[in-house]
Parts: structure tokens; C-alpha cells; sequence
């Protein structure tokens, strides 16, 4: 890095919908293509600083690009420091509150300092953190596809040699929740991890019925049976299960993560960087996990969130999910059911300028 310190000039923020190959469908709605807006921090340096954040609707597309483009004026001459941009954000917006679309626009922001802060000082995020490059396990998700379509998505992940497999269910009736869970243990056998997700589909009550009986299927982890915010609901779940409960895909902000884990609502903890306040706000997760001897996995967002779990002491999954993808210029390598980083400086995230030209939104 050079002897001043690197400055942001200004941001470049673009909205993409990049198509999905197959519709991911799960007990709460159907995802068929990725509305994302691609923000870069451009610097005083010739050091571009790049993310995505994941919009989940096309209509929240323009009006979170429209967001983030208009923090410009409040970041643009500022260091880049991103723990003091993180707090100017949290600031500017403490009246609106950290939730919805300002904390997407401030995760974006937030995440892309950090690539260019990464990016000049040469290194990759994690070694900026003070970690290393490691393997962290992988595994992938089938949607809410049936028995016969689980395990077929199931079987190709084993046989690309992905360590676990993710089931969308909440199916009208349990007996179809645990068929799905018996076709995919017959597909990839008894070495593969296999979690289920109810994507908050019911209620306490009724993900105690059934959770108890899927408690017998050797599942590593029932994600999100009742609503993401019911801490106490998610609570009793969690009291009356034997297999551990996995949450954290929807708290906005570490606050939240701080207040499940008061509730003692999950076993388990999988923040998404974006939601949970961009890598600034993954860092202070991180710690509350590590102080509390939780596990913690990602939520989407694959190439930052491998730097970030080789940086957490209480790693535990990566969540791989190939969507995004055909944006990214060097996409994220898997070798032997782990993600592997190599030594590129920054987070990962590089555009394919020309997929990116196909895929924009105007
Ligand atoms: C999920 C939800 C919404 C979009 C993508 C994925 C899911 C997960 O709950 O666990 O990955
Ligand atoms: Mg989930």
C-alpha cells in the first residue's frame, strides 16, 4: 500500500438479473432468477473495490441500487476504513433503522471497502483478517422437489463430491417430509451430511411434532422450522429436539444474532453477510460465536463467506450455491467437497464484464 491513505472517489452501482438454470423452490416461495446490484468502491489509487448484494425480488432491484448510489455523497473523500464507514452508515440511518433495504445498501458498501482495502495492501480478505487460506467443508441444496427430484439432485452433488446436501421440505404431511429425507439418504449413502430446511413454514407446535420425527434420520440440522424472528418459538423447538436447530439466514445485524442467543433459539448460527451488516458485521458474529462455542456457517454469498469462515474460530459449513456465478470472473474452486482459496488479493468477487453487459438491468 502506498505511504497516503487510500481515499473513495465514488461508486459505480449496477442492477443485474442473472438467469437461474433450474427454479429454486422452497416452502416459502419460488426463486427463479438473481436480482443482484453490483457496487464498486473506486478509489484514488487505481484500486477498485467490488460486491453483490442478492435483492431475492425484482422489485427491490432498482430501489436498493438507487439506495446505495445515493450514499455516494456521504462516503466519497472518506478513508478507506471500513469499521469507521460501517459506524458513519449505521449513523446516518439509526432513524430508519438496520433493516430491509438500508442494510443491504450498507452491507454493499461495506463489503466492497473491505475487497479494496484487501486489494491494496495485496492480500486476500482472510489473510487481511489475520487468518489463512484452509479448506472449509462444502455442501449444496436440492429444492422443495419431491422425493424422486431431491434425491436426484442429491446423488449429483455426492457424486461431484460436495460433503453434505440440503433439503428444502414442509410438505403437507411429515410422512413427505421424511420420504424426501429416505430417497436422498438411499441416493449419496451415509457419508454425506444431509440437513433439512422448513424455510420458517411452522409453527413451534407443529415443528416439534415433526421435528420429533425426523429426530430418528440422523440429520445434521433442521433449519428455520418457525418464523426467523421467534426467538422463543425457535427456543422451544430447539429445548424439545434431539437434532441440532439451525437459524440465522434472516437477523439483520449481529443485535439480532446477540438476541437468539440469549433466547438460546439455535443450536447451530448461519449468518448471511449481507443481512447480518457485510463483513464488517460478520466480524462481530464471529466473535459472539466463537465467545458462545457456536458453530457457524454462511448463508449464500460464497466467495467472501469462505474468507470469512477461514477467519472464525467456530467455522463449521460453507453453503455453496452455484447462482451467482456466471457474474464472477474466477469463481470460487471446490476441491475434494472443500472450498479453496488461492492467494488473489481481495474477497473473490471479480466481474465477468461481459456476463455482467448480458445480464443488466436498465
Ligand atoms: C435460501 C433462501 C432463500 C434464497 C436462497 C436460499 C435458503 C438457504 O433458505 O438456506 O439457503
Ligand atoms: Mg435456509
Amino acid at each position: 500500500m502506498s505511504q497516503s491513505p487510500l481515499k473513495i472517489r465514488g461508486l459505480r452501482v449496477r442492477a443485474v438479473t442473472v438467469p437461474m438454470s433450474e427454479p429454486h423452490r422452497t416452502a416459502s416461495g419460488t426463486i427463479t432468477e438473481s436480482p443482484l446490484v453490483l457496487t464498486d468502491v473506486i478509489t484514488d489509487q487505481d484500486v477498485v473495490g467490488h460486491s453483490y448484494v442478492f435483492c431475492y425480488s425484482a422489485l427491490a432491484l432498482k430501489p436498493t441500487a438507487l439506495l446505495i448510489a445515493g450514499l455516494e455523497p456521504l462516503i466519497a473523500g472518506r478513508d478507506v476504513a471500513p469499521l469507521e464507514i460501517q459506524q458513519l452508515l449505521g449513523k446516518r440511518f439509526r432513524l430508519l433503522g438496520p433493516q430491509g433495504l438500508t442494510g443491504i445498501a450498507m452491507a454493499a458498501i461495506d463489503m466492497a471497502v473491505w475487497d479494496a482495502l484487501a486489494r491494496a495492501c495485496g492480500l486476500p480478505l482472510v489473510r487481511l483478517l489475520g487468518g489463512e487460506p484452509k479448506p472449509i467443508p462444502a455442501y449444496g441444496a436440492t429444492g422443495y422437489d419431491g422425493a424422486p427430484g431431491s434425491a436426484r439432485v442429491a446423488g449429483a452433488w455426492a457424486e461431484r463430491g460436495i460433503r453434505g446436501v440440503k433439503a428444502k421440505i414442509g410438505y403437507a404431511d411429515v410422512g413427505e417430509d421424511i420420504a424426501v429425507v429416505r430417497a436422498m439418504r438411499q441416493a449419496v449413502g451415509d457419508g454425506v451430511a444431509l440437513m433439512v430446511d422448513y424455510n420458517q413454514s411452522l409453527s413451534p407446535v407443529d415443528a416439534i411434532e415433526r421435528g420429533r420425527r425426523l429426530d430418528d434420520e440422523g440429520l445434521a440440522w433442521i433449519e428455520e422450522p418457525t418464523l426467523a424472528h421467534d426467538y422463543a418459538g425457535h427456543a422451544s423447538v430447539a429445548a424439545a429436539l434431539q437434532t441440532p436447530i439451525q437459524c440465522g439466514e434472516n437477523w439483520w445485524g449481529a443485535q439480532d444474532m446477540r438476541t437468539a442467543i440469549d433466547a438460546q433459539a439455535s443450536d447451530y448460527m448461519m449468518p448471511d453477510v449481507m443481512k447480518i451488516g457485510g463483513v464488517s458485521g460478520w466480524l462481530q458474529a464471529a466473535a459472539l460465536g466463537a465467545a458462545h462455542g457456536i458453530r457457524l456457517s454462511n448463508h449464500l454469498f460464497i466467495e467472501v463467506s469462505t474468507h470469512l469462515l477461514c477467519a472464525t474460530p467456530t467455522a463449521h459449513w460453507l453453503e455453496y450455491a452455484e447462482w451467482f456465478n456466471p457474474i464472477i470472473e474466477q469463481p470460487l474452486r471446490i476441491v475434494d467437497g472443500c472450498a479453496v482459496l488461492d492467494e488473489r488479493p481481495g474477497s473473490g468477487v471479480e466481474w465477468n464484464e461481459e456476463a455482467v453487459g448480458r445480464y443488466l438491468v436498465n
